[in-house]
């Protein structure tokens, strides 16, 4: 512990620079992480009258389902609902305003008690000249638990599915056809007798811009600039060795993930090297 806290230390001094003298290193994105989400009430704590704010649960046949915001989520409360029959599905949804033609991510966590679910996000359009124009992202799951073949005909240590004592994350991507402006995320079940609960959702932007600037202070010269992000070998930029007497470096990376996560790493023409994370998390220890 003691010989890290000294590299720890070590880093630190070199980061900030000996005598006041380092290179400024600035790694952020175009729109700044975390992008927003553009649910309302996405943890569902929000409520008035048993009702959760800004979700809405929908079914052609309401006569078979339960639906409830109840405690009991991932954080706090949660949606709820219960299908007694398979004879048709039901939803809690929300609607969100979209950009056509940009990469979005509807995420969040489920439960399944018994039943399949299907989390999906849909938008339509008029193209204008009579067509429709539509977006449909689905992501199912499911589970034997709580069919009526089991456990007679299907041993419990062979059924399938998650755990249902444990909160799942699911993740849909998508991009809305022009002029599709506007979707819903819909969480249910799906033709099946069954029970799960969603919590923690989001809908957000999936891709940022990531904005790279090294500037040298007086008297240093940069050799090389790479950015990494975690969990890839290759870095996502190497600018190989840079001209001599090179003192600013900037660049664009268009299209990268906005639930990622980089560092960018600075080499100096006398070997010393800067590093910045982005985004930074509470806590995290300088590298
Ligand atoms: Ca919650």
């Amino acid at each position: 512990m003691r010989g890290r806290t000294w590299a720890m230390l070590a880093l630190t001094l070199v980061g900030t620079g000996l005598a006041g003298r380092a290179a400024e290193l600035r790694l952020g994105s175009e729109p700044p992480l975390p992008v927003p989400n553009l649910l309302v009430n996405p943890g569902v704590e929000e409520g008035a009258d048993g009702r959760p704010q800004s979700w809405a649960f929908g079914t052609a046949t309401p006569a078979i389902f339960e639906s409830d915001w109840r405690d009991g989520g991932r954080s706090g409360r949660c949606l709820w609902l219960k299908a007694r029959t398979g004879e048709m599905s039901g939803y809690w949804a929300q609607s969100v305003a979209v950009v056509p033609g940009t990469p979005y991510l509807a995420k969040g966590h489920l439960r399944i008690l018994s039943g399949k679910i299907l989390c999906y996000v849909h938008g339509t359009a008029d193209a204008g000249d009579g067509r429709k124009v539509s977006v449909d992202a689905r992501h199912y799951r499911g589970t034997m638990r709580g069919h009526w073949l089991t456990p007679v005909f299907v041993p419990l240590d062979a059924l399938s599915g998650p755990d249902a004592e444990r909160w799942h994350p699911f993740r849909i991507a998508f991009t809305p056809p022009a002029p599709v402006d506007r979707v819903a995320l819909s969480l249910g079940l799906y033709f099946a007798a069954g029970e799960a609960l969603f919590d923690d959702l989001e809908v957000c932007l999936a891709e940022v811009a990531l904005q790279v600037r090294v500037e040298a202070a007086a008297g240093e010269v940069l050799r090389r600039v790479v950015v990494r992000a975690d969990g890839t070998a290759k870095p996502i930029l190497d600018s190989g060795t840079l001209p001599e007497g090179a003192g600013v470096f900037t660049q664009a990376i268009p299209g990268q993930p906005s639930d990622g996560q980089w560092t960018l790493t600075v080499t100096l023409a006398d070997g010393r090297t800067l590093s910045q994370r982005y985004p930074k998390h509470e806590g995290e220890a300088p590298r």
